[in-house]
C-alpha cells in the first residue's frame, strides 16, 4: 500500500464532564488525529496522548513532533506492505509509542478495509459485541459517587471502575460496598501510591474488588511484584506496560495478575496481540482500557477487545459517557446486558464526520513527500 500524504490535525473536544484522577483533572482534550491518504483514499487514526505528560511522558505536542519529524517522513511516498514492515522502518525509533501507535492502527484499518474486512475481523477477533464499564472519577462527596454509580448502573453498565487516591480509597470503596455489595467493582490509583502503603492497599481486600490497577509507579515491576505477594486483590498493570517485554518481565515477575491493554498506549494492535498472546499463554487475563479517545480511537479499542483471551469488561463507554456529538458516525451506543455492537463495516468501521472535525480542528497540517 503506497502512503501517499499524511495529515495531522488536533481538535479540541469539551467532555461532558470533567473527569478527575490521582494526576489531575481534565475537562477539554486535545486528540490528534493521524489522516493517510492511501490509494486516493483517507483513512484516520487518533494518537491517545494528553496534553501534559501526567498519564504518561508523551504529550500530543511530542506526538506531533515524532510523527511530523521521524514516522511520517519514512512511510510518505512508500511503498509498505504489511504492519511488519512498517514496524521494522521504525523500528530505530526509541519509544514515543503513542505517536507509533497512531501510525500503525491508522495504517492496519486501511490494510482491514482493502482486504474487504471489518477491522476485529482483520486482527482475528470474533466477537459481535464487547462488554463495556466505566469509569467514575474522582469526585467531591462519597455520596455524589453513590449517585453517579447507580445512574451507570441504570444505564446498563456491568462493571464499575472507580479512580482513588490517597485519602480517596479505603472510605470510597467501602461506602460503595455498603450502597452497592454485589456489583462488579474496581479501583485505579495511576501510581499515587509507594510500597510502605501495603498494609493500607491491603484494607481494600476485604471488598472483593475484581482488581486493584496500577497502584504503583510505571517503572516498579519489582514493587508491584512484592506488593502483589501481601494483597489478596488481584493488581492489575496499566502505565507500566509499555510493550510485550514489559509484559512478559510483569508476568516472570509475578508483578501483576491481569493486563489494561491500551492499543494507543504500546505502540498499537501488533504489539497489543503480542500482549494478548504472552498474557493468554501465562493464564493472565487483559481487558482493554481507554484514554478518553473520540470514536476513531473507540473504533479501535472495540475491534481488539474482541480477541479471545479479552475476557473482562473494558473502558470502552458509549460516546455519550465523554461527548455532546461524537466525531464518528454512527455513534458507539450502549445496548443490552452492558456491551457494545461491534461495527461490521469494512475498515475502521465508522463514518467521520469530516465537518465537524473541520470546525473542532485548532491545528492542522498535511505533509506530502
Ligand atoms: O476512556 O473511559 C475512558 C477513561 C478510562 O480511566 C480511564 N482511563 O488510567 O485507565 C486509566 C485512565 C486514563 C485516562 S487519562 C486520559
Ligand atoms: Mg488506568
Amino acid at each position: 500500500m503506497k502512503i501517499e500524504a499524511a495529515e495531522l490535525r488536533i481538535l479540541k473536544m469539551r467532555l461532558l464532564k470533567p473527569f478527575r484522577t490521582s494526576f489531575g483533572e481534565q475537562q477539554d482534550r486535545f486528540p490528534l488525529l493521524l489522516r493517510l491518504e492511501i490509494d486516493g483514499r483517507s483513512h484516520w487514526g487518533e494518537c491517545v496522548a494528553g496534553e501534559g505528560p501526567w498519564y504518561s511522558s508523551e504529550t500530543v505536542e511530542t506526538a506531533w513532533l515524532m510523527l511530523k519529524d521521524y514516522l511520517l517522513p519514512l512511510v510518505i511516498g512508500e511503498d509498505v506492505p504489511d504492519v511488519g514492515a512498517l514496524e521494522r522502518t521504525y523500528a530505530a525509533i526509541r519509544g514515543h509509542r503513542m505517536a507509533k501507535a497512531a501510525l500503525e492502527m491508522t495504517f492496519t484499518a486501511a490494510l482491514a478495509e482493502r482486504s474487504h474486512k471489518s477491522l476485529a475481523a482483520f486482527l482475528g477477533g470474533s466477537r459481535e459485541r464487547v462488554e463495556t464499564g466505566v469509569s467514575v472519577g474522582i469526585q467531591p462527596t462519597i455520596d455524589g459517587t453513590l449517585e453517579i454509580i447507580g445512574r451507570h448502573l441504570a444505564e446498563g453498565y456491568r462493571r464499575i471502575k472507580v479512580k482513588i487516591e490517597p485519602g480517596w480509597d479505603v472510605q470510597l470503596v467501602g461506602g460503595i460496598r455498603e450502597r452497592y455489595p454485589e456489583i462488579s467493582l474496581m479501583a485505579d490509583a495511576n501510581s499515587a501510591y509507594d510500597l510502605e502503603d501495603a498494609p493500607h492497599l491491603a484494607e481494600l481486600d476485604r471488598f472483593g474488588l475484581l482488581m486493584l490497577e496500577q497502584p504503583l509507579s510505571p517503572g516498579d515491576l519489582v514493587d508491584h511484584a512484592a506488593l502483589q505477594r501481601r494483597l489478596r486483590t488481584p493488581i492489575c498493570l496499566d502505565e507500566s506496560i509499555e510493550s510485550a517485554r514489559d509484559a512478559r518481565h510483569a508476568l516472570e515477575l509475578g508483578a501483576c495478575r491481569v493486563i489494561n491493554i491500551k492499543p494507543g498506549r504500546v505502540g498499537g494492535f501488533a504489539e497489543s496481540r503480542r500482549i494478548h498472546d504472552l498474557a493468554e499463554a501465562g493464564g493472565v487475563p487483559v481487558w482493554c482500557g481507554g484514554m478518553l479517545e473520540t470514536g476513531i480511537g473507540r473504533a479501535c479499542n472495540v475491534a481488539l477487545a474482541t480477541l479471545p483471551n479479552f475476557r473482562l469488561p473494558g473502558d470502552i463507554s458509549a460516546s455519550d459517557r465523554y461527548w455532546q456529538e461524537d466525531i464518528v458516525d454512527p455513534p458507539f451506543v450502549l445496548q443490552k446486558g452492558g456491551t457494545i455492537p461491534v461495527p461490521l463495516r469494512w475498515g475502521l468501521g465508522v463514518r467521520v464526520k469530516t465537518d465537524l472535525v473541520e470546525r473542532l480542528t485548532v491545528r492542522q497540517e498535511l505533509i506530502r513527500a
